[in-house]
């Protein structure tokens, strides 16, 4: 009741509307239509992603894991340089299944660390710092559920750094950066950047420019898991807005063009249809065939990454791949 008071008073007010409200307002008012895959990550969404990093199809996160265990002890030895302790903070953390991969070797190697994983689902952040409560009891841990943009605001908004702090190491894994537009992805190491002082780093996950078949396969996996997670943001929006879309008559398409490097994820509607967003008061025509535009994944190149780096003012220091050379875990230093 109280809930049904408060939609109701959104729809009046809409200097109000939440966040996806304003999205699916403007976004589906455009043409072409529009939806940013920030939307897609509500716990049901965050479920159906920890299932794909599990698919024979979606190599990223094996490669990167690869990466992660080969090389936990380089990464050790750079993050706790000059015997400094470090703080980790990981954006976008998930389920945190391959940073365990460095905390249990940071953990037995008794490294002088604390850890902050970031998520924008709180299912997937409690469940992250429940586990790692359970595996290592006396690691240091602040979990914050919040987005990437407000932690790092946080970031640059602590009181004034001294010397002697702990070197800042933040982690940015899984081709996160893969889902910002060019533009977003060179103001975010921007911001980064700022908040950071020399001797600070940021780990990122890469997913490189490869045989265009393989990465189209990774989002146009067998098991229909990719389309159920794309068709989920519709499941969101009749249930946060009071929307009607009936996801049987939308399909899921994914293209991959190699001259840009840029996978591209479309809902399409599968006839002419009208649905309404309750909440907004608004209606939205489909064409037969009509596509919702909802995730760019980049593919990058070495040579975008170190322009990426310079543009920033980080300097690349560490560049380390997969044995296939599909993924790339590389280090900035401020
Ligand atoms: C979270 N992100 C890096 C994934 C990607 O590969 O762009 C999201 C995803 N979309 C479809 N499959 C996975």
């Amino acid at each position: 009741d109280q809930m049904e008071k408060s939609n109701a008073v959104s729809a009046h007010f809409p200097e109000i509307l939440s966040e996806l409200a304003t999205e699916v307002k403007h976004g589906l008012a455009k043409t072409p239509k529009r939806l940013s895959s920030r939307f897609f990550y509500d716990d049901e969404g965050s479920r159906l992603f920890e299932e794909i990093m599990h698919l024979p199809e979606y190599y990223l996160t094996r490669s990167e894991y690869e990466i992660l265990e080969t090389h936990k002890d380089e990464l050790l030895r750079v993050f706790s340089a000059g015997d400094r302790p470090f703080e980790l903070i990981e954006l976008g953390a998930g389920d945190g299944l391959k940073t365990k991969v460095l905390l249990g070797h940071f953990w037995s190697e008794k490294a002088n660390f604390t850890y902050a994983p970031v998520d924008i689902s709180r299912a997937a952040v409690d469940k992250l710092a429940d586990d790692i409560r359970k595996k290592w009891p006396q690691m240091e841990i602040q979990p914050q559920h919040d987005d990437y943009f407000n932690a790092i605001e946080r970031l640059s908004n602590r009181s004034p750094t001294r010397q002697d702090r702990p070197r800042l190491v933040v982690l940015f894994l899984g081709s996160n950066i893969g889902n910002f537009s060019p533009a977003e992805a060179a103001d975010f190491f921007g911001k980064i950047s700022q908040s950071l002082q020399p001797g600070d780093l940021v780990l990122t996950g890469f997913d490189l420019q490869k045989h265009p078949a393989v990465i189209h396969a990774a989002y146009n996996d067998r098991q229909g898991l990719t389309k159920a997670f794309n068709l989920n943001l519709l499941r969101r929006i009749n249930r946060e807005l009071e929307a009607n879309f009936d996801l049987s008559a939308f399909d899921h398409y994914e293209t991959y063009n190699p001259e840009t490097g840029e996978a591209r994820s479309y809902i399409v509607s599968q006839k002419e249809q009208t649905v309404l967003i309750g909440n907004l008061n608004q209606r939205v025509h489909f064409d037969y065939g009509e596509i919702i535009h909802t995730e760019i994944s980049r593919k990058f190149t070495r040579a975008g990454i170190e322009q990426l780096a310079q543009q920033a003012g980080f300097k690349l220091s560490h560049w380390l791949t997969d044995c296939k050379h599909y993924f790339a875990d590389v280090i900035f230093r401020k």
